[in-house]
């Protein structure tokens, strides 16, 4: 699937790149022709219409600055048309975030420095707000156009790339950009403070773009970033969903399907972030009615709803999540996952594998007939984000890990366990194998695709040696009969993805078998012993008593965990120190801290108390003691 994606962004970029190019800046000089950067057009919508009417490919580059769909050089105040729309064109591909005449080299290009605004604020007159939850009655906004960009009526070679859209303000779907039947190719924008009744950033209608590294920012409405509905099955690829709120139905950052509105969505999500979206309703991050998104290797936190922290399914709708970290996520009813039933024919189901879900699966909300299907391999563990405040969701690692403030490889103290816990089938994808400063692998090593958004991607973080074993296919640390379960319901399956498939060839068989062979009783370096039970102490009677009473009774303090206590008891002090069960020395096991012994007057008695627990056995030091010589001679005890 990414080199799906790579192979289709490379293709169109290219073929789009080798025809004529119409140049934009909002600075040029004097009203132009756009074919240079001195003599750019002024306004996007001229490049547009001229592109429109050219043979094809033609790329449009736009310098810096702000741009409005209701402006061109026939309208340089603009119309004020809330209908007015950058519309995108087959074979056309409109790049953003170029330096322009303001720069010595106008051809330089960098999206975050040189932003590209395409902004849906026709009055310029837009109130700044702090909080998306309010835009939808601003009444600054009222005037603003509906859809800044649409996408209806294309293909993957109408291509929007580079830059940041905002202002989009409408009743009806899709404020920052709307598809009908439109599935065009949109790379690394930004929508932000965009609102629609449903899909402030997007609306997608009978409609399937491909989406790739882009961010979703602020955004409001029934669905706060994204609504796909009309059978759509949009592709998100690296992208970052944040602090979207969804006004009403639910799905703070993405609104798949909806009754009120039309079918099913049903999209591909890879490698995407959802941090911060929220909802009084239902779906923190999102919200599915009658609809089957693939989740993978995706991120969830911080979302909050009062249904379903993370993810809402309802009504016939079916998730598939799988490499997946849904930690942190808030709601009242299903802290990350909640299931609704719309009645007893339409339940909803989730398969989750390979995945750290807070709470597990006892935490997620399951209304009467909906199912979760809890495959192999899921966790429920701190995934040690490295910074929550500051979004950082890269897995810290002992091995190397990616640093994006310093842009290096860098180690911490501690490691995830969503490192190399992965499907083992699933291709690395674009993880690193070494990184520059460790060539040969002295520090760390990778063997798995990692769960969470920089699974598959080269910012996967590498744990140290042996942190993960391949074939734990059951992601417990061990490799053992468990696993050899598993492996065994995989057996001569053919196809991707197989969990089993560990040298990832598309069949199980020998091969992997032999594979796994090499790691079967092995144990993952993060499997720590657990402790084993406290020394027995305090002893009575005392350590080394004399003129003790031949009816005194042994009792001594437990140690910790202990479960259960060997008593060891006799005359001869050797014998009791060195005695393993069974022995004719070892006279109980008991989980009384107490034993009635035989005693005589007299008498030396050597005696050892071992603690006992499931994990293991912890020896006692060797206590004696004395008794007296005659019946009533000695202290009663
Ligand atoms: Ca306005
Ligand atoms: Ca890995
Ligand atoms: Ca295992
Ligand atoms: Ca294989």
């Amino acid at each position: 699937m990414r080199a799906f994606y790579t192979v289709f962004f490379c293709l169109f970029a290219a073929a789009a790149s080798q025809g004529r190019i119409i140049y934009v800046d909002g600075n040029a000089p004097a009203v132009n022709d756009g074919t240079s950067w001195q003599n750019a057009y002024r306004y996007v919508q001229d490049a547009l219409a001229n592109a429109d009417y050219s043979e094809k490919p033609v790329e449009i580059r736009v310098a810096q600055g702000l741009y409005r769909p209701d402006e061109s050089s026939a309208e340089p105040n603009g119309t004020g048309n809330r209908g007015a729309t950058f519309q995108l064109i087959n074979a056309v591909i409109v790049k953003g975030g170029y330096a322009g005449l303001a720069q010595p080299d106008p051809n330089a290009r960098d999206v975050r420095v040189y932003e590209t605004i395409l902004s849906g604020d026709l009055d310029e007159n837009d109130a700044r707000l702090a909080n998306p939850a309010d835009i939808w009655r601003e009444p600054t906004r009222a005037d603003n156009c509906q859809h800044v960009v649409t996408g209806s009526g294309t293909d993957g070679t109408a291509i929007l790339d580079g830059f940041t859209l905002s202002a989009g303000h409408t009743s009806s779907p899709g404020g920052g950009m709307y598809n009908q039947q439109g599935s065009p190719t949109i790379i690394d924008c930004r929508f932000t403070w965009n609102c629609a009744e449903w899909g402030g950033g997007m609306a997608n209608q009978r409609s399937s773009p491909t989406v790739i590294g882009c961010s979703f920012e602020k955004n409001a409405g029934g669905g706060g970033a994204v609504n796909n509905g009309g059978d759509s099955a949009p592709k998100f690829l690296n992208c970052r969903f944040i602090d979207n709120v969804a006004l009403w139905a639910g799905g703070g950052a993405m609104l798949n399907g909806y009754a009120g509105f039309g079918s099913t969505g049903n999209p591909t999500v890879v490698n995407c972030i959802f941090s911060g979206n929220w909802t009084d309703r239902y779906g923190g991050a999102m919200y599915n009615e009658r609809s089957t998104p693939t989740i993978t290797n995706c991120t969830f936190s911080s979302n909050a709803a009062e249904r379903g922290g993370a993810i809402y399914n309802y009504r016939d709708s079916s998730s598939i999540l799988t490499d997946c970290i849904l930690w942190g996520d808030t709601a009242k009813l299903g802290g990350e996952i909640y299931l609704a039933a719309y009645d007893e024919r339409y339940p909803s189901t989730i398969s989750v594998s390979y995945s750290n879900v807070q709470g597990g699966y006892e935490k997620v909300g399951v209304e009467t007939g909906c199912t979760v299907q809890w495959g192999h391999g899921n966790i429920e563990t701190d995934p040690r984000f490295v910074d929550l405040n500051s979004r950082d969701y890269h897995l810290k690692s002992e091995g190397w890990r990616w640093d994006r403030n310093w842009s290096t490889w860098v180690w911490d103290d501690v490691t995830s366990l969503c490192i190399d816990a992965g499907n083992p089938g699933s291709p690395l994808g674009g993880e690193p194998l070494t990184v520059p400063a460790d060539p040969s692998n002295k520090w760390g090593q990778n063997l798995r695709i990692n769960m969470g958004a920089y699974g598959g991607s080269a910012e996967a973080s590498i744990g140290p040696h042996n942190w993960a074993l391949l074939a734990d296919l059951s992601n417990n640390g061990t490799v053992d009969l468990i696993d050899f379960a598993i492996f065994s319901q995989d057996w001569q399956d053919e196809g991707p993805e197989e969990p089993s498939d560990l040298n990832r060839n598309m069949r199980v068989d020998c091969a992997d078998f032999i594979l796994a062979a090499y790691d079967w009783l092995a144990t993952a370096t993060w499997v720590v012993s657990p402790p084993l039970p406290a020394r027995a102490s305090d002893p009575f009677p005392p350590d080394g008593a004399v003129n003790v009473d031949t009816y005194a009774r042994l009792r001594w303090t437990p140690g910790h965990n202990g479960l259960s206590h060997d008593v060891y008891f006799g005359t001869d002090g050797s014998s009791v120190a060195n005695a393993k069960k069974p022995s004719p020395v070892h006279v109980s096991s008991t989980s009384y801290s107490v034993y009635d012994p035989f005693l005589l007057e007299n008498t030396t008695y050597y005696w050892r108390i071992d603690e006992v627990s499931l994990d293991g056995t912890t020896k006692g030091v060797v206590w004696h003691f004395t008794t007296a010589r005659g019946i009533g001679g000695g202290t009663r005890l």
